[in-house]
């Protein structure tokens, strides 16, 4: 393989040569929102986007690095702020690093034994992600997207099973027009 390059806009977090675009709406991931909702109500937030991904993915070969901008909009489900749906890896000895370009947020990381971490991330902000941890990204800025930059090994993978089911120990909503951290009523071990 040859070396290439992407240009990162940095105003809207679009990539340039992308592999795979993703664009997460409401429907893709009801189950990660842990706020009741009615049916109706969310019926009616089936086609919202919530995030979308410009991915640089190399061929899933041990060595590789892959990575990718997400831009998570701004918004609320049941006052739970728009965000990814978090995971922890596959390939569970993967580590991650996150770089934040604009708008602010959260990263939320939870380990196997349930520690949980939560780290505020502004533009600049590098945050690394060990190996064995789960992490989601938050967006708490009600007005304004919050991008960021991933890159992991290619053969990461992404195991979405458990905070699916469960979730993280703590939701961050909205109280007040400011962020709080929450017991998720979902979770228990
Ligand atoms: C980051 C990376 C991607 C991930 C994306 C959205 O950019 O970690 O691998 O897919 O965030 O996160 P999730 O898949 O948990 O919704
Ligand atoms: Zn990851």
């Amino acid at each position: 393989m040859q070396p290439f390059y992407s240009l990162v806009n940095f105003s809207n977090g679009k990539v340039t040569d992308y592999h795979n675009k993703a664009i997460r709406k409401y429907k893709d991931m009801e189950n990660f929102f842990k706020m009741y909702l009615t049916k109706d109500i969310k019926a009616n937030l089936k086609e919202k986007t919530i995030y979308e991904s410009y991915e640089i993915r190399l061929p899933k070969k041990n060595g590789n690095l892959s990575w990718c901008t997400t831009i998570i909009y701004p918004g609320d489900i049941a006052g739970e702020y728009f965000m990814t749906k978090g995971h922890f890896h596959k390939n569970d000895i993967s580590a991650e690093l996150y770089l934040c370009i604009q708008g602010e947020g959260y990263i939320i990381m939870q380990n196997h034994e349930g520690k949980f971490i939560d780290c505020k991330i502004v533009p600049g902000k590098a945050i690394s992600v060990p190996p064995e941890w789960g992490h989601r990204v938050i967006n708490s800025d009600k007005n304004n997207k919050l991008i960021f930059v991933a890159v992991y090994a290619s053969d990461a993978g992404h195991d979405y099973a458990f905070i699916e089911e469960k979730g993280f120990k703590k939701l961050l909503i909205s109280e007040n027009g400011k962020p709080k951290f929450i017991d998720n009523p979902n979770y228990q071990k």
